[in-house]
């Protein structure tokens, strides 16, 4: 048995959530509120004091990024190639890379400030939005349809459909779903996953204050 331990809402734990459910393995998704994470860190159950952990049947990962290439490797989506793999862990930094932005944000305690803040980051040729059209040339790129060219979906898809499209749902003051609309290409990336038959098992079935971004009509014209 394998067990996620995390808040209930994506964040860092999303994807290594979405490589548990298309594994053959069993898993649980446990999810805790401020005093529950504050239980197990008293408890000693957090090796380095933070959500999410994993435990597996040979004891307990910690790390994100750890976490969601185990996970990865179990669900056998990650590439054998070491040069596509590379390339798929390249994608995953990049998309890490964002955070940089991102983070300073959380911390601006005036709601106008944040609100400003953000949306510096994607204004024409704002750090977000250039990294979005990067990611457009990327899939614009693909011969198949998945971000790094291959057969199958990679980590990297899993990586960038979940981060990318959950900036729009809403959680986050100053970034409205419909930004979303100024880049044709990611819209084009979000129907191509958002009706792959896991994704679709996965979330089609979830009734959920963030993860509607996930579903295949999230961001048509009517939704
Ligand atoms: N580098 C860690 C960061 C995880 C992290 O920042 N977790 C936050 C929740 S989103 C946390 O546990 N915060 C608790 C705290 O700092 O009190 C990872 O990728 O797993």
């Amino acid at each position: 048995m394998h067990e996620l331990i995390y808040f209930a809402s994506p964040g860092y734990a999303e994807p290594t959530r979405f490589c548990l459910e298309i594994s053959q393995v069993n898993w649980k998704n446990t999810t805790v509120d401020r005093e529950g994470f504050l239980a197990l860190k008293e408890q000693g159950e957090l090796p380095y004091g933070l959500l999410p952990i994993l435990k597996t049947p040979q004891g307990t990962l910690a790390e994100s990024n750890a976490l969601m290439r185990y996970a990865a490797t179990l669900a056998g989506i990650e590439p054998e190639d070491l040069f596509v793999r590379g390339k798929v862990d390249e994608m995953i930094e990049i998309i890490n890379n964002w955070r940089v932005h991102f983070t300073p944000t959380f911390y601006i305690e005036n709601l106008d400030e944040k609100i400003a803040a953000r949306q510096a980051l994607f204004v024409e040729g704002g750090p977000i939005d250039a990294a979005l059209r990067d990611l457009e040339k990327v899939i614009e790129a693909s011969p198949t349809g998945w971000l790094i060219g291959t057969e199958d979906m990679t980590l990297a898809d899993v990586k960038a459909f979940l981060n990318v499209f959950m900036m729009f749902s809403g959680q986050f003051d100053g970034i409205e779903k419909d930004m979303i609309q100024n880049y044709p290409g990611l819209l084009k990336y979000h129907a191509f996953m958002a009706n792959d038959s896991r994704v679709e098992a996965y979330y089609g079935a979830q009734e959920d204050e963030f993860r509607w971004v996930f579903k295949s009509n999230a961001f048509s014209p009517k939704a």
